[in-house]
């Protein structure tokens, strides 16, 4: 994964220093993105795929004010790698207490189900479930004994047979682990291949014969694109329920195996992230997209937007027209707060006003007090400021910490500016009949 992620990151940095985005520069950058992911082992379709919604995106969709193209830009390719990787929604895990569920891991060889169903009980141990552990993988010498030191290494009991049909020694073990009134019981089992018939038709055996509640199969990232192939080769023999990635670390074509599997519409529950038992994650997608892109930037850009997003048009319109309440205020304020530099209020008001110099010079200090101030006033007061006596000022100044002159300042602003607003939108719509004439 380290040289796909130093690929998008190349990326981002070039939105970032291009002097303009246009034409040719995004191409550019497509280029690279493409790049990027075929190097990761994404299948073509979904590489072109991936541009061309963000060559569509970028053209069709408004730049809200005070955002540049560069933003937009980047906020595209974030959802963009996140749409690729399933969506926005983290998987939850399904299980309860007081009700026994049982998983069953199916793989190729070397995939990993053996790691993977250590890490899984410890994963639900630490959090408080009591879980048990099911070697039926009768196959491969050794394996009961690799699954019961894992086990011990994680303070998990765990059922084995050393010989035995593997579908009883899963009955067996569900029933060993049912009497232990276990909310978890995870089954192990033999490596197989899409092509290996008759392991196959053992695994749909094994599965009518349990009924497990869960149908966990597990890939290595390392697979790349053909995790598709796998997954609906045993998509066929057995409902797939979730999907574990393991090996994500280190593996190259990890990115092909994510968008390959997601694109089947498979949930990807888990990824495996190293050799350790708790080198196991809930596969996040947006959390997965602002690693690679690197924390911090991207991430902090496309909660703006979405700040923006719910902002109350209609309501910033009225207010454009000097038609709001102190109520209106205090909420358009807190949600501009989480948007970063409050000058933005102004850019943000439809018609792009200029604002008289002291109701731009308030810092963010005076905007934490106002906001304090204004939480310390009822609901009537909010909609109502004229009630606003030397009495209730004593009380809303002592309830937000602030002193009678604050919120006489405040009063005065915000009645300032509503007047201002009133006669700046009456001269602007007297205006406005004669433009187009
Ligand atoms: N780096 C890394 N190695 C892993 C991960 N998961 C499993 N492995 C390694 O992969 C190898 C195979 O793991 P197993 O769990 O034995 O695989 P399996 O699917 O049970 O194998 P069979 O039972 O033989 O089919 C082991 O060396 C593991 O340590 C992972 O997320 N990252
Ligand atoms: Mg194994």
């Amino acid at each position: 994964m380290e040289s796909f992620k130093e690929k998008l990151r190349l990326v981002v940095n070039k939105i970032r220093r291009a002097p303009l985005i246009d034409e040719k520069t995004l191409n550019e950058i497509l280029r690279d993105i493409q790049r990027a992911l075929l190097y990761a082992d994404v299948s073509v379709d979904i590489v072109l795929k991936i541009t061309e919604n963000i060559k569509k995106r970028v053209r069709e969709e408004k730049l809200p004010p005070g955002f540049s193209k560069r933003e937009l830009l980047l906020k595209i390719v974030y959802e963009e790698l996140i749409n690729m990787l399933g969506g926005e929604a983290k998987y939850k895990p399904l299980i309860r207490k007081g009700r026994t569920h049982t998983i069953l891991l199916m793989g190729i060889e070397g995939s990993g189900k053996t790691t993977t169903a250590a890490k899984l009980a410890y994963f639900y141990k630490k959090r408080g479930f009591k879980v048990g552990l099911v070697c039926a993988d009768n196959y491969r010498p050794g394996a009961f004994s690799q699954l019961r030191q894992l086990g011990e290494q994680i303070g998990v009991e765990v059922y084995g047979e050393e010989n035995g049909d593997s579908i009883d020694i899963a009955v067996n073990g569900i029933n060993f682990f049912k009497k232990k009134k276990c909310d978890l019981i995870i089954i192990d089992t033999a490596g197989r291949h899409k092509d290996e018939k008759n392991l196959m038709d053992e695994m749909s055996k094994l599965i009518s014969a349990i009924k497990p509640d869960e149908t966990v199969l597990v890939l290595d990232a390392t697979i790349g694109r053909q995790a598709e192939k796998q997954a609906e080769a045993f998509n066929e023999v057995a409902k797939v329920g979730s999907i574990i990635i393991t090996k994500l670390d280190g593996a190259a074509r990890g990115g092909g195996a994510l968008a390959a599997v997601a694109k089947t519409g498979a949930r990807i529950s888990f990824i495996g992230v190293g050799e350790k038992v708790d080198e196991l994650e809930i596969f996040d997608p947006p959390s997965f997209v602002n690693r690679l892109l690197g924390f911090g930037d991207v991430k902090a850009i496309v909660d703006r937007f979405r700040a923006y997003e719910e902002l109350d048009k209609k309501r910033l319109y009225a207010i454009s027209r000097g038609d709001f309440t102190l109520l209106d205020l205090l909420d358009q304020l807190m949600a501009l707060r989480k948007m970063g530099p409050l000058r933005k209020l102004v850019e943000l008001l439809p018609g792009g006003y200029n604002l008289p110099a002291d109701f731009e010079k308030m810092g963010e200090e005076n905007i934490k007090k106002w906001i304090a101030i204004m939480q310390s006033m009822t609901k009537r007061e909010l909609l109502n400021p004229e009630i606003i006596n030397r009495e209730r000022m004593l009380r809303i100044a002592r309830g937000s910490g602030t002193t009678v002159r604050d919120v006489k300042a405040l009063l005065k602003s915000y009645k300032m500016a509503k007047s201002y607003m009133k006669k700046l939108s009456k001269q602007r719509f007297k205006k406005i009949p004669y433009y187009g004439r």
